[in-house]
């Protein structure tokens, strides 16, 4: 194992060497006062030349926490994040909820107010530095991450960073949290060694246990009407094959409920759509795939001789302190090592003639709900305002294969379906509003040559501080097609008190309160505002051109565009 060397004069510039070192490409910051050490030791780079993560400035920490959350999840690499002290760390709190509820792994780290009011190099030299040190910074966010930690000096630096990036990475991943207090970054530090490649590495998935496979092949086996329901199986973009191959063989319906990641193609002929309600009563074993809500109990559950299997890298998700969906069986491990052990369990067992009937019965459940969809589609596509099912049928009519789908959360799946792995990527299940714009951005730096269109709520984009998503979009030459479905209103709120109290006062009023979102500015003059391309849709008719006009300006012109689509309430 090689030892490298480093001539470096203090903390900050190992730190950055050891970063890049270790692959981190990319280091999204929002600054402050305890950042001093490290823009002194990025400029020293920018002239000597010593590799560092490339600094990407947000001008919000929740932009930052986005970015970082959509670059990893299309590069599958660890993003780092720095924020500015206490103060920071409290913006990106949600953006670090989303992250970890999705399993991305990320290293989120933030200064630490000086501790010493004189004397040392980065001691206390301005008011801030009082009030803003708490007693415990990490506590704010230290139920949400895996793990944290501040550094305390620079002989632990290679410790510390290996342990923080072996334990994000290890599955099911995560954010870890790292403080930096601003006089041990300024330490002097006369050389730096460190192993290359790092010696503390992360853990390697669980393998599914062979006895519990071999139950679940019982249970699917005996089954009939055997069900899958998933969100984000297709995390890992093997998983995409193992399911479509598993579904195929075995003729068994899959539903991708709330999904996150494309788990099985949309035009699989075992696609049975996004909501499992209508097959719940007729199944008899459901296989609940890396997904933690795989129905809403209070408004309809399986029968109650229904088995039930649960796997994932957490089949429990044992992070959240109430889940209590049955579960007759729950296996640890990666779907795309899990299914194909399944499969070749089953194969030995499932005889050819009882699949070819539930093939059948798949295929004209699956053609019965296509023709539904086919059929709301032609009968909003004159609405006005506009119907977001139309509005994502259009979508779908200009994005090409390849493009990247980011969707904070209006975009309906069932009416712009993608095929092919990693592109499609849902809000996280914590729903932290406020990401789809930064995630949108991200995953551009993750794929240049790729289209990315964000579909946004204009709840969700305003949460998202549209301007410094423009801002970044321009100064970062991440161009990215923003399509705002815009109903001005909170449309979830409306629909959850309906639900509440269906006639209750809330129903009887014209304008219930904190509902509509009145007088909102014009989202595309705020898009122009930054360079970009901007336009008003009001008509059902001309969303299509407007859509390619949106695309030409991203791909051809190189810009980013958005459109104000004004939708109905829904
Ligand atoms: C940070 C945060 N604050 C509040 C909420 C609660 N919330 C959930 S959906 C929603 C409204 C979203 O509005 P919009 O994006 O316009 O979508 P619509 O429901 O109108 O389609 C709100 C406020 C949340 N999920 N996250
Ligand atoms: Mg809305």
């Amino acid at each position: 194992m090689a030892r490298k060397e480093l001539a470096v004069d203090n903390v900050a510039e190992a730190y950055l060497a050891l970063l890049a070192e270790r692959g981190i490409e990319y280091l999204f910051a929002n600054a402050g006062t305890d950042f001093a050490p490290l823009v002194e030791a990025f400029a020293k780079s920018a002239r000597t030349g010593a590799p560092v993560p490339q600094p990407v400035l947000a001008t919000h920490e929740n932009l930052a926490l986005s970015m970082a959350h959509g670059y990893a999840m299309v590069s599958r690499r660890v993003p780092a994040i720095m924020v500015h002290v206490s103060v920071g760390t409290a913006n990106g709190v949600c953006g670090a909820l989303n992250a970890a509820r999705e399993n991305v792994p990320m290293l989120f780290t933030a200064g630490r107010s000086p501790l010493t009011e004189s004397g040392l190099p980065g001691a206390r030299d301005v008011y801030i530095h009082w009030a803003q040190e708490m007693f415990d910074q990490a506590g704010m966010l230290r139920e949400i991450v895996k793990w944290e930690y501040e550094l305390r000096n620079g002989h632990q630096l290679e410790t510390v960073i290996d342990r923080a990036l072996s334990i994000a990475t290890t599955p099911p991943g995560g954010p870890v949290y790292l403080s930096l207090p601003r006089e041990v970054l300024a330490a002097s530090l006369p050389g730096f060694a460190y192993d290359m490649p790092a010696r503390r590495v992360a853990a390697a998935p669980a393998a599914p246990d062979k006895g519990a496979i071999d139950e679940a092949v019982h249970i699917l086996a005996a089954a009939n009407h055997p069900l899958i329901i998933t969100a984000s199986a297709g995390r890992d973009p093997a998983a995409v094959e193992a399911l479509a191959d598993f579904a195929r063989r075995f003729a068994i319906p899959v539903v991708e409920h709330r999904p996150r990641h494309l788990s099985l193609p949309a035009d699989h002929p075992c696609h049975l759509g996004y909501d499992a309600t209508p097959y719940l009563d007729g199944a008899d074993a459901i296989l609940v795939l890396e997904c933690d809500v795989p129905w809403i109990p209070s408004l309809k559950a399986p029968r109650p001789g229904c088995k039930v299997i649960h796997i994932g890298v957490d089949p429990l998700f044992s992070r959240y302190p109430i889940r209590g969906f049955p579960c007759d069986l729950a296996v640890t491990g990666a779907a795309a090592s899990a299914l194909p052990e399944l499969g070749a369990g089953l194969d030995r067992v499932v005889g050819d003639t009882a699949l070819s009937q539930r093939r059948r019965r798949v295929g004209e459940l699956r053609e019965t709900l296509v023709a539904g969809w086919q059929k709301t589609r032609e009968s909003v596509a004159t609405l006005r305002p506009i119907h977001m099912a139309w509005a994502s049928a259009c979508i779908a009519g200009v994005k090409p294969e390849d493009a990247i789908l980011v969707n904070e959360y209006t975009l309906m799946p069932k009416h712009c379906g993608s095929t092919l792995p990693a592109t499609y990527f849902g809000s996280s299940t914590a729903s932290g509003l406020g990401w789809g714009g930064g995630a949108a951005l991200g995953a551009k730096l993750a794929a240049s040559d790729r289209l990315v269109i964000a579909v946004l709520g204009d709840g969700s984009h305003l949460f998202g501080n549209p301007v410094a998503v423009h801002h970044a979009s321009a100064v970062h030459k991440l161009p990215v097609l923003f399509v705002v479905m815009n109903n001005s209103m909170w449309g979830a709120v409306r629909r959850a008190t309906l639900g509440m109290y269906p006639r209750g006062e809330a129903a009887r009023s014209n304008k219930p309160p904190l509902i509509d979102l009145d007088e909102l500015p014009a989202f595309e003059q705020v898009c122009a505002a930054a360079g970009g391309y901007g336009e008003r849709v009001e008509d059902p008719a001309i969303l299509p051109a407007a859509l390619e006009r949106a695309v030409r300006a991203v791909t051809v012109e190189r810009r980013q565009a958005l459109l104000n689509v004004i939708c109905r309430g829904h």
